[in-house]
């Protein structure tokens, strides 16, 4: 089973030397559009080959790159996955999906995507390699955010929030070939690269660099210092008419998640009778083959608890026991045998959000004055906050 925990995964290389002491390495950040962290074939998913990658030199000046992709975004080609060759009986739907061949097809789909972004990692791999930088770069692989799914992307859930991690430095890990389970975040990513480069990191940055588990030789959970995660969810798309947030807060431990809902009396998803700017109702969750099912048949004795789960409101506090629940579909915050964990994971977080000064542990909410733009936004763009302000 797998541990809820922010995954890396250090490629094979060869490299022994120690960072960034005589030379500043190059950085290659690659980042994946909406894609969950189980979805690699480094973690396993049957399904998805990633192409195998190759060792090489080292190089002559520092760069720094950002390679972002579309992939596995939607929309998909419809079957592409199913045409490829994917086969639909070995994929795995999500539990709180409901299991049919729409939604498989839609998952291949996914898949197939993903695969697509391999491919793209593949040949940036190849052209370090080909120009002698490949081992003299760290590389660091994920994902902006999980799948484009209901209950996945957008949602506190940690197939919304838990990305895939792939670090490779040849150069620069100690030793590779490792998988750590410890907690990292995304604000981790900055103070590492600072570090990387000899920049002395500024105090006002709330990540940790990474350089610990490079020099590591450890396998598993390493830094005591990482053994839990906070991240918080405000503004997707506009999906509500006053343009209101649906602000959560979740706290990511070994054995379990909790998970703060600021506004229960507020669609978590979007408003039903509100039709966004791009995703209609409920417009939180992407269009998508899945979507339209469960709102088709959401009266449905199949479909209704998923759909439920998926788009309806939220109670105050959610509390899973990650480790025998992964898909976070037994919420245990209301049972009084986990009271205390409860107690204690909500304290931590508060301290952490305290910590890092985020305005909502002080009850502020400058978000919402933030413009929202979109490509084909019909009345937003560049007229916020005045003009939406005015809609019904
Ligand atoms: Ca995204």
């Amino acid at each position: 089973m797998k541990l809820p925990t922010i995954f890396l995964f250090v490629a094979i290389a060869c490299g022994t030397l120690s960072a960034a002491d005589n030379k500043r390495p190059n950085i290659l950040f690659v980042i994946s559009d909406d894609q969950s962290w189980l979805h690699t074939s480094a973690a396993g998913d049957p399904v998805v080959k990633t192409p195998a990658f190759l060792d090489a030199r080292d190089p002559e000046k520092p760069f720094c790159f950002w390679l972002g992709t579309k992939e596995p975004h939607r929309g998909y080609g419809f079957g592409n996955g199913a045409k490829s060759g994917m086969d639909l009986d070995k994929i795995t739907v999500p539990p709180f999906l409901p299991d049919n061949e729409r939604v498989r097809n839609d998952v291949a789909d996914y898949l197939f995507e993903i695969q697509w972004f391999d491919q793209h990692l593949d040949r940036a791999l190849k052209l370090l390699e080909q120009q002698g930088e490949l081992d003299n770069t760290l590389i660091v692989v994920t994902s902006d955010n999980g799948m484009p799914f209901p209950r996945a992307k957008a949602t506190a859930y940690n197939y919304g929030v838990h990305m895939p991690l792939a670090i490779r430095w040849g150069s620069g890990i100690k030793k590779p070939g490792r998988i750590v389970d410890d907690f990292v975040n995304h604000v981790d990513f900055a103070p590492t690269f600072l570090e990387a480069a000899g920049i002395e990191v500024p105090k006002a940055m709330s990540g940790t660099s990474l350089n610990n588990l490079f020099q590591s030789r450890e396998s598993g959970f390493i830094d005591p210092q990482r053994s839990f995660t906070v991240t918080g969810l405000e503004r997707h798309v506009i999906s509500r008419p006053d343009g209101e947030m649906s602000p959560r807060r979740v706290i990511n431990t070994r054995d379990f998640v909790y998970i703060r809902n600021y506004a229960p009396d507020r669609w978590p998803m979007g408003s039903a009778d509100f039709e966004g700017s791009h995703q209609g109702n409920f417009s939180d969750i992407d269009y998508s083959p899945p979507k339209s099912l469960m709102l088709e048949l959401q009266d449905d004795p199949e479909i209704e608890p998923h759909f439920k789960r998926a788009f309806g409101k939220l109670p105050g506090e959610e509390l899973y026991r990650i480790t025998q629940d992964p898909a976070q579909l037994d919420n245990l915050a209301d049972n009084p045998e986990y009271a205390t964990i409860k107690t204690q994971l909500a304290k931590q977080m508060e301290e952490r959000l305290v910590d890092t000064q985020d305005p909502r542990a002080k009850g502020l909410a400058p978000w919402k004055a933030y413009p929202y733009y979109s490509n084909g936004d019909k009345y937003l763009k560049g007229k916020y906050p005045e003009e939406y302000k005015t809609l019904p």
